[in-house]
C-alpha cells in the first residue's frame, strides 16, 4: 500500500520494465504527444465533400415549410437534404439504443433547440457552413415542456405526438428493492431525515466533438465508415439493422478517439447524414460538429431530481432509505444501458451499507431538451446513486449530530458477509470497506483535519471536511440479463504468437484515452511471459477485431480484460502440448513460469514461449489433436459485475465574502482489485477527480423558460482547468475481485461517481456554522453565497 502521489520516489516509477503488470509507460503517448495521433477530422479521402447540419433555433415547433433553393444555388454546394428526403429511405428516424425513435432531420415538429433539420453536402466545410444561412425555414412557434416537474401535468404540451396513442410525458416507471420491507424499517426508527436531491443535467464535453466520415462504394456496395465511436461493434450492427445495408459490407473503423466519456456510445444524426450523404454524391462524405452544436445536441447526462427519505436508530444504526426520482430524458428516449436497467444501474443507491430495507423508484419524462442522460462515466447512473446515499447519510450524519466517518464505519457491509446482496437487486463481489476507509483516515490525518476545523470556526473562518465512500458495479455484463438492442453485452479476444515470438491480440473494446493499446499488451504479458513492448494490441477496426459490445461502463478490463486473460491462458496451454512434444516429455510433467515451460525438477530443461512459437509454425510432428501455428480465441461472458470502491476525501475553505470555495485537498483512496498499471489507474482517478470539481461547483446544462440551452459554449459551461482543482492525493488498498480471470475490477469511472459527494459534502460541512444542511451543484459563488444569506434550496 502507498500514501500520496506526491510522495512518490519518481526512480521508483520505473524500477524496471515490467513484463506483467507494473508502471509501464504509455505505448500510445510517442505519437500522441507528438502531434502524430489519427483523429476523425485528420483523415482526408480522396474526393471527399464536407457536410453542415442546419438546427433548429427554438426548442418546440411545427415546421411549416423549408426553402432550400437558395442554398442549392451557392457555389459548391452538391445536395441539401431534409426530412422529407429522407422519409422514402426511411431513415427519416431511427431507433434509439433503449427502444425509442429518434429524429435524423425533422419532418413534423422540432422538439428540442440544436435538432437536426437539413444537411448540405458542399466542396468544403466553410461551403456547406455558409449555405446553411441560405435555408429558409419557417417554424409555427409551440410551447415547450422545459420543467420536468411539470411534464407530466394535465394540461404540459405534449413532446412526443409521433407515438402513436400518447397523450402524456410519461416514458416509464421502474423500482427496486422491497417496499413493505422498507415501510416496516420506517416505523422501527427513531429517526427520519427526508430531502431532496438534484443532480442536474451536464455534459461529458470530451476535447474532441463527435464526428463520421461515410465512404459508399457504389459498385461493390461496400460502405466504409469512420466515426467517434466507443462502440464500433455495437454500432456496425445497428447501422446494417437501419440502412439495410449487409453487416460484412459495412467497415467500421474508430481512429484515435480524443476523449468519450459516455458522449461516443450512441448514434448520431450526422452520422446516419453522412451515411446518406455518400449513398447520394457517391463521394466519400465527412461530418464533425463543433463545440456548440456538441453541448446542444449530443448525449448530455444526469438530469435526476430525486426525493429521499433516511431512517434510522438514534444511535446511528441503519435502518431504511427509501429513493423517488424525476428523471428527465429529454426529447427522445435515448439513454444507452442495458435493456432490462432502465434507470441504469441506480440500484447501487444503498451504497456500501446494510439496510433492513431499501426501496428506489424513478419515473422517467420527456421534456423539450436534447435527448440522453447516460454519459459522463456515470457507470450507468451509478453517479446518480453514489451521491444520493453519500448525501443522504451525511444528511442524517447532521441530524443525529454524529461524525459522518463514525456513522459511516458503524454501519459498512462486513468482508464476511461478500457477496452480498444489497437488497436492491445487485451482489457485490468482494470488498473490504472498514480497512480502505480507515486507510483513508489515516492518509489524509482526519482527526487532526477535525481540530483545525474546530480552530477555524472558533475563529469565524468557513472549512469544510467532506466524506464518500462509494461502491460501483462495473463491467456489464452477464449476458442473460444484460444486452443493448438485443445484443448480449459479451466481447471476444483473439491472440496470435507469430513465429518469431511476437504477439498481436485483438480486442473488441475501443480506447477514447485509456491506454488500451499498454494495459491489455501487460495482461497478455502477465500471463504469457512476452515482454509488452512484442505484443501489439489491435482495436476499433471491425473487419480486425472479434465482435464484441465496446468501451462505457468501465467495463473494458471487466469483461474484455477477462477475455484476453483466458485468451492467453489458452495459448498457453496449446504452447503446454506442442513444448511438451518438443521435450519428449507428458504435458503433465511441465511445470509453467512467466514465459517457458520446463520439466518439473529440471528447471534447465525447458522451452520459451518464442521458441515454442517457432517449433508450432515449423516442420515438428505436431502432437495428436494440435493444429500449427500458436494462436486461440475466446468470447467470455462474465459471471457478475465487479464492485469496485473507494474512500474520498475533500477539505474545501469558504470566502465568507464571495461564496467562492477552494478545494484546498482531495484524497482518493481507490480499490479496483488486482492493479494492471498503477499509473494508469492514477491517470484515471486524477481525469474523474477534475470531473467531479467541475460538476460540484461549476458544471451545469441550463435552459430558460423558452427553452433556449443556456450551457452551449465553454463560455456558458464552465470546466476546470488546472486553476480549479487541488493537487490529488491518492492511495490504495487491493480486494480482488473473486470471479474475475485475474481479479481486476475496472477504474475509468470511480472518480467521478465517488467525488461530488465529498466536495458537496464539505461545502455542507463549511456551512454547518451558519445552518446550512443541503445546497445543490453547481456549488457556484452565487450558489454558496445565497446558502449563506439563508436561502438554501431545499431550506
Ligand atoms: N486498469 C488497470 N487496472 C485495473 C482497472 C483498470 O490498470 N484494475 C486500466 C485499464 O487497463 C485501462 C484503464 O485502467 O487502461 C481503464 O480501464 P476500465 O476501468 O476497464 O475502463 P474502460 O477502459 O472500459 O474505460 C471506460 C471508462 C468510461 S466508461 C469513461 S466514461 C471514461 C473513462 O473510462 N472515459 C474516458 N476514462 C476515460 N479516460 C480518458 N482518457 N478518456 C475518456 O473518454
Ligand atoms: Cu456512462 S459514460 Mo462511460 O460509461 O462511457
Amino acid at each position: 500500500e502507498q500514501g500520496r502521489i506526491h510522495d512518490h520516489n519518481p526512480a521508483a516509477d520505473h524500477p524496471e520494465r515490467p513484463v506483467g503488470f507494473g508502471r509501464l509507460q504509455r505505448k500510445e503517448d510517442p505519437r500522441f504527444i507528438r502531434g502524430q495521433g489519427n483523429y476523425l477530422d485528420d483523415i482526408v479521402l480522396p474526393g471527399m465533400l464536407h457536410g453542415a447540419i442546419l438546427r433548429a433555433p427554438v426548442a418546440h415547433a411545427r415546421i411549416v415549410s423549408i426553402d432550400t433553393s437558395e442554398a442549392l444555388a451557392r457555389p459548391g454546394v452538391r445536395a441539401v437534404i431534409t426530412g422529407k428526403d429522407l422519409e422514402p429511405l426511411n431513415l427519416a428516424w431511427i431507433p434509439t439504443l433503449s427502444y425509442d425513435v429518434q429524429s435524423v432531420l425533422v419532418t413534423d415538429k422540432v422538439r428540442f433547440q440544436g435538432q437536426e433539420v437539413a444537411f448540405v453536402i458542399a466542396d468544403d466545410r466553410y461551403a456547406a457552413r455558409d449555405a446553411l444561412e441560405s435555408i429558409y425555414v419557417e417554424y409555427d412557434i409551440l410551447p415547450p415542456v422545459i420543467d420536468a416537474r411539470k411534464a407530466l401535468d394535465a394540461d404540459a404540451p405534449l413532446v412526443r405526438d409521433d407515438l402513436e396513442g400518447r397523450t402524456d410525458n410519461h416514458i416509464v416507471d421502474w423500482e427496486c428493492g422491497d417496499a413493505g420491507a422498507t415501510d416496516a424499517a420506517f416505523a422501527k426508527a427513531d429517526v427520519v431525515v427526508k430531502q431532496e436531491i438534484v443532480y442536474p443535467r451536464v455534459h461529458p464535453a470530451p476535447m474532441e466533438t463527435c464526428g463520421a466520415i461515410a465512404d459508399f462504394n457504389a459498385v461493390t456496395g461496400d460502405l466504409t465508415l469512420y466515426e467517434t465511436s466507443q462502440a464500433p461493434h455495437a454500432h456496425r450492427t445497428v447501422i446494417a439493422m437501419v440502412a439495410g445495408l449487409p453487416e460484412h459490407k459495412i467497415h467500421v473503423i474508430s481512429p484515435d478517439i480524443g476523449g468519450g466519456f459516455g458522449n461516443k456510445v450512441g448514434i448520431y444524426p450526422g452520422y446516419v447524414l453522412a451515411i446518406v450523404g455518400s449513398i447520394v454524391s457517391g463521394k466519400p462524405v465527412k461530418w464533425m460538429e463543433d463545440r456548440s452544436e456538441n453541448l446542444m445536441s449530443t448525449s448530455f447526462a444526469r438530469d435526476y431530481i430525486m426525493q429521499g427519505e433516511i431512517a434510522a436508530t438514534k444511535d446511528g444504526r441503519l435502518l431504511g432509505l427509501r429513493a423517488d426520482v424525476l428523471a428527465d430524458h429529454g426529447a427522445f428516449n435515448g439513454t444507452a444501458q442495458p435493456t432490462k436497467y432502465p434507470a441504469g444501474f441506480f440500484n447501487l443507491f444503498p451504497g456500501s451499507y446494510t439496510w433492513e430495507g431499501v426501496y428506489g423508484k424513478v419515473t422517467s419524462v420527456y421534456t423539450n431538451k436534447a435527448p440522453g442522460g447516460v454519459a459522463y462515466a456515470c457507470s450507468f447512473r451509478v453517479t446518480e446513486a453514489a451521491y444520493f446515499v453519500e448525501r443522504m447519510i451525511d444528511r442524517l450524519a447532521i441530524e443525529l449530530d454524529m461524525d459522518p466517518a463514525e456513522l459511516r464505519l458503524k454501519n459498512f457491509i462486513a468482508p464476511e458477509q461478500f457477496p452480498y446482496d444489497n437488497k436492491a437487486g445487485f451482489e457485490y463481489d468482494s470488498g473490504q470497506y472498514e480497512k480502505t476507509m480507515r486507510h483513508a483516515m489515516g492518509l489524509i490525518g482526519y482527526d487532526e483535519l477535525r481540530q483545525e476545523q474546530a480552530d477555524k470556526r472558533a475563529r469565524g473562518e468557513l472549512m469544510g471536511i467532506g466524506i464518500s465512500f462509494f461502491t460501483e458495479g462495473v463491467g456489464a455484463g452477464p449476458r442473460k440479463h444484460m444486452d443493448i438492442l438485443g445484443l448480449g453485452m459479451n466481447d471476444g479476444a483473439e491472440l496470435r504468437i507469430h513465429p518469431t515470438g511476437k504477439a498481436v491480440v485483438r480486442i473488441s473494446v475501443q480506447s477514447q484515452g485509456q491506454a488500451h493499446e499498454t494495459t491489455f499488451a501487460q495482461i497478455v504479458a502477465e500471463e504469457i511471459g512476452i515482454p509488452p513492448e512484442d505484443i501489439e494490441v489491435v482495436h476499433g477496426i471491425t473487419d480486425q477485431t472479434p465482435f464484441g459490445l465496446g468501451t462505457y461502463g468501465s467495463r473494458s478490463t471487466p469483461v474484455s480484460g477477462g477475455a484476453v486473460a483466458l485468451v492467453t491462458r489458452k495459448v498457453r496451454d496449446k504452447a503446454r502440448l506442442i513444448a511438451a512434444a518438443m521435450l519428449e516429455t507428458r504435458p503433465e510433467d511441465l511445470e509453467w513460469e512467466k514465459g517457458r515451460w520446463f520439466v518439473k525438477g529440471d528447471p534447465t530443461a525447458g522451452k520459451t514461449i518464442q521458441e515454442i512459437a517457432l517449433a508450432a509454425h515449423g516442420t515438428m510432428e505436431l502432437p495428436e489433436g494440435v493444429d500449427g501455428n500458436l494462436d486461440a480465441e475466446v468470447t467470455y461472458d462474465p459471471p457478475n459485475l465487479t464492485y469496485p470502491y473507494g474512500a474520498y476525501f475533500c477539505v474545501t475553505d469558504i470566502d465568507k465574502g464571495t461564496g467562492k470555495v477552494t478545494v484546498r485537498r482531495f484524497l482518493a483512496v481507490d480499490d479496483c482489485g488486482t492493479r494492471i498499471n498503477p499509473m494508469v489507474i492514477e491517470g484515471q482517478v486524477h481525469g474523474g477527480l477534475a470531473d467531479g470539481v467541475g460538476m460540484a461547483l461549476m458544471e451545469i446544462i441550463e435552459f430558460d423558460e423558452d427553452g433556449n440551452c443556456l450551457g452551449g459554449s465553454f463560455m456558458d459551461y464552465l470546466i476546470p482547468t488546472s486553476m480549479e482543482v487541488p493537487d490529488w492525493e491518492t492511495g490504495f488498498t487491493v480486494t480482488e475481485s473473486p470471479h474475475h480471470p485475474i481479479g481486476a475490477k475496472g477504474i475509468g469511472e470511480s472518480a467521478t461517481v465517488g467525488s461530488p459527494a465529498a466536495i458537496v459534502n464539505s461545502v455542507i460541512d463549511a456551512l454547518r456554522p451558519l445552518g446550512v444542511t443541503a445546497i445543490d451543484m453547481p456549488c457556484t459563488p452565487a450558489r454558496v453565497w445565497e446558502a449563506m444569506q439563508g436561502n438554501a434550496r431545499p431550506p
